[in-house]
C-alpha cells in the first residue's frame, strides 16, 4: 500500500458496505486516509480539510447545497473528485464541476462500483470483488456496470461474504471497528476472515429475530397496514420492511419520536399494490400540519406527536381508497 500521510483523504459515507468499499478502494489505490462520516458529520469533516492535503475523495455521500461553499474552498488547494449515485440535482454538480470538481456519477450503480470502473485497470480482479460486494450490500446488482462485474465471481459465495459485511455494519457502530474494517477490506481480506465480523452479522440476525417476534406479538393492523413504535430501534425504515415481512399486510408504518415534540414516521409498501405511498404521504401529512413525501413503495413523514393517530387513521382510508392507476 502506498503511503501519503494526509495528502490523500477520502472522505466516505461510514454507516454501510458502500461507503466503507469505496475508502477501502481508495485506501489500496491511492494510499488514501479514510475518513468515516454520517450526514452530520460530513460537514464537520470537510471543514478539517485543509492544506497540504493535496487531494480529497467524497465518496457515497449525498451532496447538499449548503456544503457548496466548503466544497470550493477545498478545490482552491486540492484536487476534488466526488463520487456518487444519490439522487443529487444535476445543476449542483454540474456548478461543482465548473469549478474544477471531478464528478463521477451515475443514479445506476453504486459508488463502489463507479470508483471501480474508474480505476479498474489498477484494482484488478480482487477490487472487482470487493466492489461486487457493494453492489449486493446497496441492492444495485442490476445496475449496468455491477451485472458486468457480479457476473465474474461465484454468485452465491459473493453474495454470502457481502451479507456476512452488511449485516455486521448494522451491529458495529464504532468508528474503530469500522476504520479496521477498512484497512483489511483494503488489504482484501474476505469479510468472513474478518475478526469479530461474523459474530456481529449473526448477532444482527438475532436481534431481527427476537424484534420480529415483538412485531408479531405487539403491532397493531388497521386495515391494510399495521403499525409498530420503533423507539428504541435506530432505522424506523428498516421496522417497516420487518412488519411487511411478518405479518400479511400491504403497508407497514413505523416511527419514533424526533426533536420539538414531532414524530418521524417510515412506511414501506409491498411490491405492486398500486398505489404511490409518497404522494399519499405528502398528502396526508400536510393534511396534519407535517411534511413527507419519497418514493412508490417507500415515504416516510414528520408530524407533530399529538397527530399520530389520526395520521394513520387517514392514511389507511387513503390506502383503502378504490385503486387508481399513477
Ligand atoms: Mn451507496
Amino acid at each position: 500500500m502506498l503511503m501519503h500521510g494526509d495528502h490523500i483523504v477520502c472522505i466516505s459515507h461510514g454507516e454501510d458496505a458502500d461507503g466503507l468499499i469505496c475508502a477501502a478502494l481508495l485506501a489500496n489505490l491511492r494510499g488514501a486516509k479514510p475518513i468515516l462520516v454520517t450526514y452530520e458529520e460530513f460537514k464537520g469533516a470537510l471543514i478539517d480539510v485543509n492544506y497540504p492535503t493535496e487531494e480529497l475523495y467524497i465518496c457515497d455521500l449525498c451532496v447538499r447545497d449548503e456544503l457548496i461553499g466548503e466544497i470550493l474552498r477545498i478545490a482552491e488547494f486540492a484536487r476534488v473528485i466526488i463520487v456518487d449515485h444519490h439522487p443529487t440535482a444535476e445543476a449542483l454538480l454540474r456548478r461543482l464541476e465548473r469549478s474544477g470538481v471531478q464528478v463521477v456519477y451515475s443514479s445506476k450503480d453504486c459508488a463502489s462500483v463507479l470508483l471501480y470502473d474508474q480505476n479498474k485497470v489498477e484494482l484488478g480482479r480482487e477490487g472487482a470483488r470487493l466492489a461486487a460486494y457493494a453492489a449486493v450490500s446497496d441492492q444495485f446488482e442490476d445496475g449496468p456496470i455491477a451485472s458486468r462485474i457480479i457476473s465474474m465471481f461465484d454468485r452465491q459465495i459473493l453474495e454470502h461474504e457481502a451479507l456476512i459485511l452488511t449485516h455486521a455494519l448494522f451491529r458495529i457502530t464504532s468508528n474503530d471497528f469500522r476504520q479496521r474494517v477498512v484497512e483489511e477490506l483494503g488489504r482484501y481480506i474476505i469479510p468472513h476472515r474478518i475478526s469479530g465480523l461474523v459474530e456481529a452479522a449473526v448477532s444482527h440476525l438475532e436481534h431481527m429475530a427476537s424484534l420480529m417476534e415483538e412485531i408479531q406479538s405487539k403491532a397493531v393492523r388497521l386495515g391494510r397496514l399495521a403499525y409498530f413504535d420503533a423507539s428504541d430501534e435506530p432505522s424506523t425504515g428498516a421496522v417497516a420492511n420487518l412488519i411487511l415481512d411478518v405479518l400479511d399486510v400491504d403497508v407497514g408504518v413505523s416511527y419514533k419520536p424526533a426533536i420539538g415534540g414531532r414524530v418521524n414516521i417510515s412506511i414501506r409498501g409491498r411490491r405492486g399494490i398500486g398505489l404511490h405511498l409518497g404522494e399519499i404521504t405528502r398528502e396526508v401529512a400536510m393534511r396534519h400540519g407535517g411534511f413527507g413525501g419519497g418514493h412508490d413503495r417507500a415515504s416516510g413523514a414528520s408530524i407533530h406527536k399529538e397527530k399520530l393517530v389520526r395520521f394513520i387513521e387517514d392514511l389507511e382510508m387513503a390506502l383503502s381508497q378504490p385503486l387508481k392507476p399513477f
